[in-house]
């Protein structure tokens, strides 16, 4: 029987690549996100691969709809191997004491609690069979503030600490908790994070190489990959012109 991963946001960036990546290793897949049609597109390609697709429609912040789509899965799909904790966004890159109260909520939301909710859903069976292995997609962004990051920075940061004490209250199983902490990766993020202002997204990946989705994808498959004594705690993954969250180097 193949493996499942479980992947939220595998509608765009960091999640696809994280699907192909997983179809193509021999996993089952179990993909979340909003965007119904690309969920059902993607799940076509894969299935086309060989692997078994699961397509799954919600909002990660709405508690009772991801708690409806796991507890109501069949048995088939019921014994989640990886837990890929991915979908996550920023808005704005706005002053704190000028920041949009409702788009903090928004991150905090998706980015913390809906991260939380799935863990919470998914882990008491991986810590039943004494199995299984949740990934967290973190960001150097959690590392440390930078200018207008301020909440978004904030969310990151609580992702390392979720990480973190899962790790812990998991020690006593073979359930392994893997922390990715990506730098600059050109998805849809800064389109996101600028409100569509494409120009604006453009110009955050001009005169550097960034990562891409696949890149995190490699290492996400890695972790899960790595023997199983071998836990994979905390990856930083930057591209190579970038030294932490704020140092930079872009050719003119
Ligand atoms: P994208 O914008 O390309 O993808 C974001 C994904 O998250 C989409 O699939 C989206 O799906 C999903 N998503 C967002 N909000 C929700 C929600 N409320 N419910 C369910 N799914 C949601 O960005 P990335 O691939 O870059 O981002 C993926 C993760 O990587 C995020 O957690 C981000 O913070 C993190 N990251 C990104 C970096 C980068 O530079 N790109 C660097 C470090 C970390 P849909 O819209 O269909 O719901
Ligand atoms: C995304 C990377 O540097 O834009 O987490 O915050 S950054």
């Amino acid at each position: 029987m193949k493996p499942i991963v479980l992947i939220t946001g595998a509608t765009s960036g960091i999640g696809q690549a994280c699907a192909r990546r997983f179809a193509a290793a021999g996993y089952n897949l179990i993909i979340t996100g909003r965007r119904s049609n690309i969920l059902h597109d993607l799940a076509t390609e894969l299935s086309a691969t060989g692997a078994e697709v699961l397509p799954l429609t919600f909002d990660v912040r709405d508690a009772d709809a991801a708690c409806e789509a796991i507890t109501s899965l069949a048995d088939k799909w019921s014994q989640i191997d990886v837990l890929i904790n991915n979908a996550g966004l920023a808005l704005g890159l706005d002053k704190e004491y000028e920041g949009n109260i409702d788009e903090w909520a928004t991150m905090i939301d998706t980015n913390i609690k809906g991260l939380l909710t799935m863990t919470r859903l998914v882990v008491p069976a991986m810590v039943a069979r004494n199995s299984g292995h949740v990934i967290n997609i973190g960001s150097v962004a959690g590392d440390a503030a930078y200018a207008g990051g301020n909440v978004y920075c904030a969310t990151k940061a609580a992702v390392k600490a979720i990480s973190d004490g899962l790790r812990i209250d998991v020690a006593d199983s073979a359930v392994r908790v893997t922390n990715i902490k990506p730098g600059l990766v050109e998805t849809n993020f800064s389109n996101v994070r600028f409100r569509g202002d494409d120009q604006r997204a453009d110009n955050v990946y001009k005169g550097i190489t960034p990562l891409t989705g696949d890149d995190i994808a490699d290492v996400a498959l890695y972790a899960a990959s790595a023997p199983k004594h071998v836990q994979i705690a905390e990856v930083l993954v930057l591209a190579t012109h970038q030294a932490n969250g704020t140092v930079i180097v872009r050719n003119s």
